[in-house]
C-alpha cells in the first residue's frame, strides 16, 4: 500500500497511543513504540522465505526486476536483505551492535558487489533504491539458512516482522513431507497463515526431466496446495532464473545472437546437447564459442534454452519479443497478480492483524501491575477490534481459496454473496448493496443473509462449517453496527426541529 494508512491500521495506531501514556516500564513503551512505527510506514511489508538455495533471491530479483539481490554461494546471501523504496541508492549495513555504515549502492551487481563479504558482525541489510516494485510494498529476502526442518533464528526473525510471505519450496522429493511438517509447525509460532502467507513451488525446470516441466510443476503445487491449505493460500509454480532473466536489464543483444544461431543450427544436434549441462559446456563442433554457452546456461539455465529456442521456432526473433515470451513462460505474472490483489489491495487488513498478533506479544511478559492493567485493557479493545469486517476479511480471504480449489461447495448464489463478504472494501459493498446504500438498508441486507449461513452451519463439511460461520459473524456484525447508525440517525432526526 501507498500513501495513507488505512482505517483499520489508524485505529489500532490510536489504540497504541492510548495505551503507550498508561505503561510504567520504558522497556515496554518503546517496543510500543516500535510497533507504531512499523504501522504507519507507507508501504506493506513482504518477505521471501524458505530455504537456502530455494531460489529466493533469484525470485526477488525478478520481482524487482534489477539484479539487486545477491544470488548463489557468496557471503552476502547469508544475511537479511530489506529492499526499500528511497530517492537515493544506497545500503544500510546494520551492525548486530547497533551501529550502522551507509554505503552507495554499486551501479552494477547490486548488494554483493557494494557489500562483498559480510562479516558475522552484521545483523541485516538495507538496500534504498528508486525501484518502481518498491513504490507497491517493501520486500525482504531472507537467507534461510538451514537445510529443511527448520529456519534460522535471523530469517525466523525477518518473517515475523513481515506483513505477509511468499515462501519458496523447492521440490524437495522423499522429503516433501518433512518440508510440510516444518511450514505448518513454525508458521503457528508466527501467526503467518493462509491469508497472509502464499507458496511457490520455485525452480521447476529442475523438477523434471521431460521437455516441458509444467505438468509436473502443476501436479506438484496442486498437491503442496492441498496439504498446506491451512498456512498458504495457494501454491504457484515459477521457473524463477527466467523470470529473473526476462524480466531483468543483463540479457543483451549478444546473447539473443547466440541463441539465434543455436536454433538455426541442425536442431537434432542442438536438443542431444542440451540433454546435460555436460554435454552442453563440452560440445566440440558447437555453432557457438563456449563463453557463450557458458553465459547462457547462467543466465537461462538447459530449460530456458530449450524454450528460447521454441519462441524463436515460433517467429519470436527480436529481443523484446524474445524476452517477452521468456517472461510468460516463467509463470511469474501469477504471482505478482497474487501479491498485487492479496497483499497490496489487502494491506489495511494484513497490517492491522499482523500489528494484533505482535501486540498479544507485548502483553505476555509484563511484569509491572500498572502495565499489566493497561495491557489487559488494551488486550479487550483488541477484541472488538478483531470483530472488525475488515479483519474477518482476513479469515475469509482462505474461504475464497478453498471454494476456488474445491475444497469447500457453494451454490452460485452463496458463492456471490461470499465473494463480496470477502472483497467488499465496505459494508455496502460486502453485501452486494450500490455504495450510497443507508444504515437501514444495509441492517437489513445483512438480517437477510444470516439465516442462510446458518442453515449452511448445519453441513457436515469441518471446512465449510468453519468459513460460514465467520460469514454469518460478519454479517450479525454489520447488522448490529447498521442497526445502530439508523436508529442514531432516527433520533437525531426527531430531536432536530422539521420545519
Ligand atoms: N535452474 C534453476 N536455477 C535456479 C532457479 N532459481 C535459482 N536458481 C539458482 O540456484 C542458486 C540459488 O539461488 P538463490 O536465488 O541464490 O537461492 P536462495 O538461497 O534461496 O536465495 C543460484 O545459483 C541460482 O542461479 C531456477 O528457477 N532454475
Ligand atoms: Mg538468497
Amino acid at each position: 500500500m501507498t500513501g495513507p494508512v488505512g482505517p483499520v491500521t489508524s485505529r489500532l495506531i490510536a489504540l497504541c497511543a492510548g495505551t503507550r501514556d498508561r505503561l510504567r516500564t520504558p522497556e515496554l513503551r518503546e517496543r510500543l513504540d516500535g510497533l507504531v512505527t512499523r504501522l504507519s510506514e507507507p508501504r506493506i511489508r513482504v518477505a521471501v522465505g524458505g530455504r537456502m538455495n530455494a531460489g529466493k533471491s533469484t525470485l526477488a530479483n525478478a520481482l524487482l526486476q534489477e539484479r539487486l539481490a545477491a544470488t548463489g554461494a557468496t557471503e552476502t546471501t547469508r544475511l537479511v536483505t530489506w529492499f526499500r523504496h528511497g530517492h537515493q541508492a544506497r545500503v544500510r549495513v546494520h551492525h548486530r551492535d547497533g551501529t550502522e555504515r551507509v554505503l552507495p549502492l554499486a551501479a552494477t551487481g547490486g548488494v554483493g558487489a557494494t557489500v562483498g563479504g559480510g562479516d558475522a558482525e552484521i545483523g541485516h541489510l538495507t538496500v534504498e533504491t528508486p525501484n518502481d516494485a518498491l513504490t507497491r510494498h517493501t520486500l525482504i529476502d531472507t537467507p534461510g539458512m538451514d537445510s529443511l526442518s527448520k529456519l534460522d533464528p535471523d530469517s525466523l526473525a525477518a518473517l515475523a516482522d513481515a506483513d505477509a510471505v511468499v515462501y519458496l519450496m523447492p521440490h524437495p522429493g522423499e522429503r516433501d513431507a518433512e518440508a510440510i511438517e516444518a511450514v505448518r509447525g513454525w508458521s503457528g509460532g508466527l501467526r503467518l497463515g493462509a491469508a497472509n502467507m502464499i507458496g511457490v513451488l520455485s525452480r521447476i525446470d529442475t523438477l523434471a526431466d521431460d521437455d516441458d516441466p509444467w505438468p509436473t510443476a502443476r501436479r506438484v503445487a496442486d498437491r503442496y496446495a492441498r496439504e498446506l491449505r491451512a498456512v498458504l493460500s495457494d501454491v504457484v509454480p515459477v521457473a524463477g532464473l527466467l523470470a529473473e532473466t526476462a524480466r531483468g536489464p543483463d540479457f543483451s543483444e549478444t546473447d539473443a545472437r547466440a541463441l539465434r544461431a543455436l536454433a538455426e543450427a541442425d536442431r537434432g544436434g542442438v536438443v542431444r546437447k542440451l540433454r546435460t549441462v555436460q554435454r552442453f559446456r563440452a560440445w566440440e563442433e558447437a555453432p557457438i564459442p563456449g563463453d557463450d554457452r557458458e553465459r547462457l546456461l547462467e543466465l537461462l539455465g538447459l530449460h530456458g534454452i530449450r524454450v528460447a529456442l521454441e519462441l524463436l521456432d515460433e517467429g519470436r526473433r527480436a529481443t523484446p519479443a524474445l524476452l517477452a515470451g521468456l517472461a510468460q513462460r516463467s509463470g511469474v505474472a501469477e504471482l505478482i497478480e497474487r501479491i498485487e490483489t492479496v497483499f497490496v489491495a489487502g494491506a489495511d487488513r494484513l497490517r492491522a492483524s499482523a500489528g494484533i498478533a505482535a501486540l498479544e506479544h507485548l502483553g505476555w511478559d509484563a511484569a509491572d501491575e500498572v502495565d499489566r492493567r493497561a495491557l489487559l485493557a488494551l488486550q479487550s479493545e483488541l477484541d472488538r477490534l478483531r470483530l472488525e469486517p475488515a479483519l474477518r476479511q482476513v479469515d475469509l480471504a482462505s474461504a475464497l481459496v478453498d471454494l476456488e480449489a474445491g475444497r469447500m461447495r457453494l451454490g452460485d448464489e452463496d458463492t456471490a454473496r461470499l465473494r463480496d463478504l470477502a472483497t467488499g472494501a465496505d459494508d455496502a459493498h460486502r453485501l452486494g448493496l450500490a455504495a450510497d446504500a443507508d444504515p437501514a438498508a444495509i441492517a437489513a441486507a445483512a438480517a437477510a443473509q444470516i439465516p442462510q449461513w446458518r442453515r449452511l452451519e448445519a453441513r457436515p463439511s469441518r471446512v465449510l462449517q468453519r468459513h460460514v460461520r465467520t460469514a454469518r459473524e460478519l454479517c450479525e456484525h454489520m447488522l448490529f453496527t447498521g442497526r445502530a447508525a439508523a436508529e442514531a440517525g432516527a433520533s437525531w432526526q426527531a430531536r432536530t426541529p422539521t420545519r
